[in-house]
């Protein structure tokens, strides 16, 4: 058990103290997010009694429109944001293009992308879903947020991080110098320190992969997917298949296990490989938590956090976790090990 009680506006306040120079935007920028988390995370709760209190996307007993879960996590985080923030605009997996501050507003220094409800449908069948988010400082000199501040490698993000809302809601955290993780006490409404200094196990015995998409993978993928299914030399057994189809558990659960996520390109048009993954919303933040976990991130032939965006809404191939499985994959993936 840790000997003291470190809530996350503690642990923010004194990591800004050891930055004298900081001016407190970048943590009253936290602080807003995570109240966004804890009203999102509230109305996910609540995502079970959808049938009684109304369907989304019919009226609820009040005659007012319930809103898709998804919609709801976007407008929250939205709103919040807008109203009192040091961003000077936002990018969301739910809005086509740059999303602006308010006229009238004060312009800050960063920029925020985010995928409000990732996995959402798995809302229904109650299994966990999340919040990703990923900070920039802005490369513009000054006005509203244009698309080039968000066209940034994910090796420049200030901070990223997720937030799970599974059997309790966690914040998981990292500004660059290792991961952190939150847990939400519900009763009292406060997200308190966890998990310190998480690492990842170099390597795992998990693969997660949506193995009914097989057939479309390059052959590499394949190989080393069959490789997995062979007895390991040390421990005599295959890798174990765990796939939850909800990105943020299926990373969470390896990140702290071990092993490796693969979202491969479809190659059932070789002339034309389709991902599925973003990489701003999804990609980018997840492969700073790895690293900095002392995982790794690859589309199989590049480092993620090198790749230079080229639009808002790009699609990558996506295999991270531990370092040993990620730069296995990479061998298979690139034809020297076959
Ligand atoms: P979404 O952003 O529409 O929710 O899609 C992303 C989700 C991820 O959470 C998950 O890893 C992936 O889609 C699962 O895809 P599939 O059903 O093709 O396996
Ligand atoms: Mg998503």
């Amino acid at each position: 058990m840790q000997d003291k009680l470190v809530t996350v506006q503690r642990y923010l306040a004194e990591s800004q103290s050891l930055h004298p120079e900081a001016t407190g935007a970048f943590t009253e920028l936290l602080w807003n997010l995570i109240l966004a988390f804890k009203i999102i995370s509230r109305e996910v709760n609540k995502a079970g009694l959808a049938s009684i209190l109304g369907l989304t996307g019919e009226r609820n007993i009040h005659g007012e429109e319930v809103k898709k879960l998804d919609v709801y996590a976007h407008e929250t985080i939205v709103g919040i944001m807008q109203r009192s923030s040091p961003l000077c605009g936002m990018a969301s997996e739910e809005a086509e293009e740059v999303i602006p501050i308010p006229p009238g507003r004060p312009l800050g220094k960063y920029v925020l992308a985010f995928d409000p409800l990732d996995g959402s449908s798995n809302i229904d069948a109650n299994a966990s879903i999340g919040t990703i988010f990923s900070i920039h400082q802005r490369l513009s000199k000054e006005g509203p947020a244009v698309r080039a501040d968000f066209l940034q490698p994910g090796g420049r993000q200030v901070a990223a991080g997720y937030v799970i809302y599974g059997s309790s809601t966690i914040l998981v955290y990292s500004s660059g110098s290792g991961v952190v993780a939150f847990t939400l006490d519900q009763s009292v409404g406060e997200f308190l320190l966890s998990h310190a200094g998480i690492i990842t196990p170099a390597q795992g015995k998990i693969y997660s992969v949506n193995e009914g998409n097989a057939l479309t993978w390059d052959a590499g993928t394949q190989r080393y997917i069959a490789h997995l299914k062979e007895k390991d030399a040390a421990s005599g057994r295959p890798y174990s298949l765990r796939y939850i189809g909800s990105l943020v558990s299926d990373f969470h659960r390896n990140l702290l296990y071990g092993g490796i996520f693969l979202y491969p390109a479809s190659q059932a048009d070789p002339a034309k490989p389709k991902p599925k993954l973003r990489l701003l919303y999804e990609v980018a933040p997840l492969a700073l938590i790895a690293e900095q976990a002392g995982g790794r991130a690859s589309t199989g032939a590049a480092r993620i956090l090198d790749l230079q965006p080229t639009e808002l809404h790009q699609k990558v191939p996506f295999i991270v976790g531990s370092k040993v499985d990620v730069e296995r994959y990479e061998a298979f993936f690139q034809g020297r090990e076959r």
